[in-house]
């Protein structure tokens, strides 16, 4: 059977940013599909992705009845994407700070053998447009700490633009993972990696949302901060 891909593509109020969107992931390559996984978007974004479904088969909407976060909207997602056999399972922020064209680059790499292909900001030295010093010091610093006591040998993290063969995800007790913010990124990377999977990382340009607001806030850092621990401890016990 032909290959078929899924993009689940998380959203709470980016009404203006989603029907930007969808349509360029779908010219990128005719395997893609989307799932929308709306958190009940107080815009309207969920109506939005119901009618963006409704005219193309090849767009889906998950209604979640509340904003549960990041991580929650993904493990939804994936589960919907296995239950449904796709082969590649992708997350990309629906902000626009992924451009759909690195998608090609992500497939590419599972082509050659990643089992999980990882979009990096910091592969090839800097490349985050627009955001000020602060957040871009926040980022890198956070990564250098999560390497540094995790462990995984990525540049990036806690980057969002990611590509998941299916057994990878089939592997990973998706009821188990527990952080939901950017430490979600770092703990699905490093379960994957705990299980011999293969991780190869490709270099992406990420530039800041031009609509909409962020939803980064001091829990998420927090998060971030102990989870790191957590899963070195884990991984020491031999838990992970
Ligand atoms: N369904 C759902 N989507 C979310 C939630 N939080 C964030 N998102 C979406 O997830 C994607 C990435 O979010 P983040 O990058 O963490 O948040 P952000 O608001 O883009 O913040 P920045 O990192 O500042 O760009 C965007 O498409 C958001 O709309 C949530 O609780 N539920
Ligand atoms: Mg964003």
């Amino acid at each position: 059977m032909a290959e078929r891909f899924l993009v689940v593509l998380p959203t709470y109020n980016e009404s203006t940013n989603l029907p930007r969107i969808v349509p360029r992931i779908l010219a990128q390559d005719p395997r893609l599909e989307i799932l929308v996984v709306d958190d009940n978007s107080p815009d309207g974004t969920g109506r939005l992705a119901t009618d963006l479904a409704g005219l193309n088969p090849r767009v889906h909407v998950l209604h979640r009845t509340k904003k549960e976060g990041l991580g929650r909207a993904y493990l939804a997602g994936f589960g919907w994407g296995l239950g449904r056999d796709y082969d590649l399972l992708f997350e990309m922020d629906a902000d626009s700070s992924h451009d759909p064209k690195f998608l090609l680059d992500l497939i590419k790499a599972a082509d050659q053998g990643a089992d999980v292909a990882l979009g990096s900001r910091y592969k090839t030295g800097v490349n985050v447009i627009n955001w000020p010093m602060s957040r871009l010091l926040l980022s890198y610093g956070a990564n250098l700490y999560a390497k540094w006591i995790t462990g995984l040998p990525l540049t990036d993290a806690t980057g969002g633009f990611k590509c998941f063969r299916k057994a990878v995800l089939q592997a990973i007790p998706l009821d188990k993972v527990r952080s939901n913010g950017y430490a979600f990124q770092i703990e699905m990377s490093f379960r994957a990696w705990r299980k011999k999977f293969r991780l190869v990382e490709v270099p992406i340009v990420f530039v800041d949302r031009a609509e909409g607001s962020s939803k980064m806030n001091r829990g998420i850092v927090w998060e971030g901060v102990w989870v790191v621990w957590w899963l070195r401890v884990a991984r020491l016990f031999g838990r992970l």
